[in-house]
């Protein structure tokens, strides 16, 4: 079970990573953290399956130095991880967390010490619950208490990161968490909607700021994409098809690379709109120097006339699926890649800061032979590549996720991770697709240690 690509088939500058994120795989219930909204999101009945949450997680807080030693052990050069803003500051503002401190300025260190490069995510979803109590992202006021806590993490491990991204998929913290409610903190509402997918963008642009004013190098967001298919030749599903690209896809990345909103999409969402946005817009497309992208899957989309606006429903594709029910659509990261660059990144460099997918893994003897993943790999890195042939900027590419962790509402169940990890016992199991990274990485002369 191997790659068909090899290293060598990538620049020798191209980035390879494993990526991560806090309340995934640290346990929030270590260290003085905070309570966020995916705790009360989490305790609250039918948001979660089996009401799972964050607590214990992966035990990455006491397991770090173990996990990290997985990550060089396979031949990646970065490591791609968040901070966690209620461990940093436990009521969202004010006095810091002296634990939540020491742990991420010895985790900068030991990511360092192993010859890897830090890209930090700033904010991947655990918004402070005293600040939800706010309004969270429905109030103006959340782009200041970022910028705030982003100043906090600037001084702290800033200087020792090799790239720092503000915010971790706009889409799902606006969208997905108040118009769909699948995500804390549960709204379905399109006017708080509104207001987050703006805010969101209004405080990775203050935040930009900050980092720009503590000279903290290459600095980024990241954006997650979806191919968006109609699901017939229908002018009802092509625009239906139309619309959910606008809003998953357009808003967020023609807002930060152009300085405006869709007209299609702003149209009907103007009405929700905080007062005087558009003065926000020069500063939400302040220049980045890089743009990070997530990549999954497509969706395919029909007009449903009879729900209100956006009017779509999504249908079942033929391709084959992941457990998360996600079509395998690997010419759809080679569309998504050659588009950006073609309508609003131009030369800006691109880093895929998430692929991956979730599998019904079993161990076996002892192994765990996901041949299904390793193909997902092989196949959306084959993209990448056709994409950088053809002259789009794309720098790195880091596979979700180094462990299985918290799939957020899904709980524990969805099993994404190079790394297998047992939740009763704690112990980390590398799966087949951990070996094919490393075969094709570093080769069979690469030697596991894990000291
Ligand atoms: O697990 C998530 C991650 O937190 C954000 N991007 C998508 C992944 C898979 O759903």
């Amino acid at each position: 079970m191997d790659m068909t690509l090899a290293r060598t088939d990538f620049p020798a500058e191209f980035i390879f990573g494993a990526a991560t994120a806090a309340y995934q795989i640290e346990g929030a219930a270590h260290g003085n953290c905070g309570v966020s909204h995916w705790d009360t999101f989490a305790a609250t009945p039918g948001n979660v399956v089996n009401a799972e949450t964050g607590a214990l997680a992966c035990d990455h807080y006491h397991r770090f130095c173990e996990d990290l030693d997985l990550v060089r052990a396979a031949g990646f050069g970065a490591y791609r991880f968040s901070t966690s803003w209620s461990r940093i500051l436990p009521e969202g503002r004010g006095t810091p967390n002296r634990d939540g401190l020491d742990f991420y300025d010895r985790l900068a260190d030991a990511i360092l010490e192993r010859g890897l490069k830090p890209y930090l995510t700033l904010y991947h979803w655990e918004l402070p619950a005293a600040l939800s109590d706010l309004g969270g992202w429905r109030n103006r006021d959340v782009a200041g208490w970022f910028a705030d806590y982003t100043e906090i993490v600037a001084k702290l491990i800033g200087d020792r990161m090799a790239a720092v991204a503000t915010i971790n998929e706009p889409w799902c913290v606006s969208w997905l968490s108040h118009f769909i409610g699948a995500h804390a903190p549960g709204m379905r509402d399109i006017r708080a909607t509104a207001r987050a997918m703006h805010h969101v963008l209004l405080a990775h642009a203050r935040a930009i700021e900050v980092l720009r004013a503590n000279a903290i190098p290459k600095l980024g967001i990241v954006l997650n994409f979806e191919h968006a298919n109609p699901a017939s030749n229908s002018d009802a599903d092509i625009a239906a098809a139309k619309r959910h690209d606008g809003i998953y896809n357009r808003w967020f990345v023609q807002a930060l690379m152009h300085g405006t909103y869709p007209a299609d999409i702003l149209d009907t969402l103007a009405a929700h709109m905080p007062t005087g946005f558009n003065d926000d817009m020069a500063a939400i497309s302040a220049p980045l120097d890089w743009l990070g992208v997530n990549y999954y899957t497509r969706s395919i989309l029909r007009d449903a006339p009879r729900q209100p606006w956006p009017s779509l429903e999504a249908v079942e594709g033929p391709l084959p699926k992941t457990a998360m029910d996600w079509e395998v659509y690997p010419d759809g990261l080679y569309a998504t890649l050659s588009r950006l660059k073609r309508d609003y990144t131009g030369d800006l460099p691109i880093i895929v800061t998430e692929n991956g997918m979730a599998s019904d893994d079993r161990i076996e003897d002892g192994t765990i032979a996901d041949r299904q993943r390793i193909a997902y790999f092989n196949d959306h890195l084959a993209a990448v590549m056709r994409a950088t042939n053809e002259g789009v900027p794309v720098g790195g590419y880091f596979a979700w996720s180094l462990l299985d962790n918290y799939e957020w509402a899904l709980g524990y169940g969805k099993r994404f991770g190079l790394v297998h990890v047992d939740y009763e016992t704690q112990r980390r199991t590398p799966k087949a697709s951990y070996e094919a990274f490393r075969r094709m990485l570093i080769g069979d002369s690469g030697t596991i240690s894990l000291n």
